[in-house]
Parts: structure tokens; sequence; C-alpha cells
């Protein structure tokens, strides 16, 4: 006999023990060459439709990127960045009370989007990729996150190389952090992200994760990336494609959860959101 179907909770709750929910950050690239979904989301009724699709799947944060980071990506010039994702920022804002993140390593971008109504700022240059960076969060006063990029992106899988990837991708972060607070952003604005993929091997990326108890030690909430990265495929020893990686994406997102994360990029937000309720279901996370 089959059971009736029962409609179920919009969001399961993932709340056990008192412990904080992992929150999850849906991407939405409106960018023609991101390395998973490039040109599908360029239009911007196209991306706002992803982003409202991401909303009913339970995103609590969804990060707007107009430039790819991808290794070999061709930079975008601000007035071209800002066309992109201000109105995919104000479309949303509209009609949804979401939290937004823009992903941009241009000041004069994320203010654009903070004006549209994006609260954070992702930066994967970690307010480093320009001079103005640092003053202008601060001005913003929206959160930002500070990503570890060994090198840039157009070279940085060239030939990644630490002593010590963890005390080093700690001690960066550390101090891009001390240097955030210096120029004016307040400290609770602030969030690390170790940066998988950006300069690092799969054995970097790997280390990472199973010491993330390290960087989540500092002191500020953890941003973890590995959805769809090209090491999940090397670390399973498969041929997948981007699309073909959600298996290794939500590993990935609950080993990162397991270590202290106190939220997930991904591309996709039910799988992951389902995968974190029932583990934190099963045994509650160990939180730092
Ligand atoms: N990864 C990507 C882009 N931005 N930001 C943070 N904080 N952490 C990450 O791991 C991270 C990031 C790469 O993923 P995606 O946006 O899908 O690709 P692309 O850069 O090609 O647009």
């Amino acid at each position: 006999m089959t059971e009736p179907a029962r409609p179920l909770p919009a969001r399961p709750s993932v709340e056990f023990g008192g412990l904080a929910r992992v929150l999850v950050m849906g991407i939405v690239n409106v960018t023609p060459d991101s390395f998973s979904d490039g040109g599908r989301f360029l239009d911007p009724a196209a991306a706002v439709a992803h982003a409202r699709r991401l909303i009913a799947e339970g995103a609590d944060i969804l990060d707007i990127g107009g430039e790819s980071t991808r290794p070999g990506a061709a930079p975008v010039d601000e007035a071209e960045e800002i066309a992109r994702v201000v109105p995919v920022i104000e479309a949303v804002r509209r009609e949804s009370d979401v939290r937004l993140s823009i992903d941009t390593m241009k000041p004069a971008v994320a203010r654009a989007a903070v004006a549209a109504g994006a609260t954070m700022w992702n930066d994967v240059t970690a307010l480093a990729g320009s001079p103005d960076s640092l003053p202008t969060a601060a001005d913003l006063g929206c959160e930002v996150v500070l990503m570890h990029m060994q090198g840039e992106p157009r070279t940085m899988q060239a030939a990644p190389r630490y002593d010590d990837v963890v005390a080093e991708v700690a001690a960066f972060l550390a101090a891009r952090a001390e240097a955030a607070i210096a120029a004016g952003v307040a400290p609770g604005k602030i969030w690390l992200d170790p940066g998988l993929g950006f300069g690092k091997s799969p054995e970097h990326n790997l280390a990472l994760l199973r010491n993330l108890d390290r960087i989540a030690a500092l002191g500020f909430p953890v941003l973890v990336g590995m959805s769809r990265k090209s090491s999940l495929a090397h670390i399973a020893g498969d041929r997948s494609r981007e699309h073909q990686r959600l298996g290794g994406s939500i590993a990935a997102a609950l080993a990162a959860a397991q270590a202290g994360a106190a939220a997930v990029r991904v591309h996709d937000v039910a799988e992951t959101r389902q995968a974190l309720a029932v583990a934190a279901a099963i045994g509650p996370f160990q939180r730092a």
C-alpha cells in the first residue's frame, strides 16, 4: 500500500540540540563563461528565474557574480560587470528579502550591487584586488567574504605550491581580517573562505577540508565552496563533467559542515539542503 502524499515542510529544519544551522549559499552566475554553468544565465530574465528557483529550494543567501574566476577566464570591464549583475539584484530584491551577495573583485561593482540591494561582498581577492577595496568595504558597511587565492585566476592552477597549505591559508586569512578591521570593517561583518580550487591542487583542497577547524578557530564564520569543482573528479578518479559532480559536491559540503563551516556555496541548493538536514538529524555536527 502506498502512503498518502503529505505536504513536506518548505524548509526542513536542521536545528538540532541548539546547534546553528549551516547556511546554504546558492550560486547565480550572470556570465557567458563560468566553469559549470557559463552562458545559461547571462540573460537577466534567465538569471532571475534561476534565483527564484534557488530561493524556492531554500537558499539562505544568493551569490550573484558577473565575472568568471575560472582558470583562464577573460577579464570583464567594470561597466559590463555592473550591467550584468545590477538588474538581476534589483529584480530579486523587488520580490524577495533573501540575503544577496555580490561576487566581485571590483570595488565599483560592489558599490553598485550594494546600492541595488546586496548586503554582502564576496571577494576572491580578500579585499586586496584594488587599493580602493578595503576603504570601500568599510564605507559600505556590508558583510565581506575574505577568500584565499594563490596567484591570480588566469594562472593560479598552473603549479600551486605550499610548504604547509593549512598554516599558510590560515595566516593569510588572519592577516586579511586584521587589515579589514584596521580599515574600519566591523569584525562582526567578516567571513573567511579557504578558496578551494583557487591555486590549490586536489591534495591541497583535501588538506584544507580536513583541517577546516583551524580556519574556523580564527573566530569568524567560514564559507566553503567546493561545488562541482574539478578536484572532485580527480579525487574520485573519474572523468565526470561539472554537472555530474553532485555526489562529490555533497560529500564536500557535509565534510565542511562537520568541520565547522557556517555556510556552503553551492550550485545545487535543494540537494545540498536535503543532505545537510539528513546528516544533522543522524548526528549533530560537532561545532567549533
Ligand atoms: N568559487 C568560485 C567563485 N567564487 N567565492 C568564494 N567565496 N568561494 C569559492 O569557493 C568561490 C567563489 C568558482 O565557482 P563558480 O562561481 O561556479 O565559477 P566561476 O568563477 O567560473 O563563475
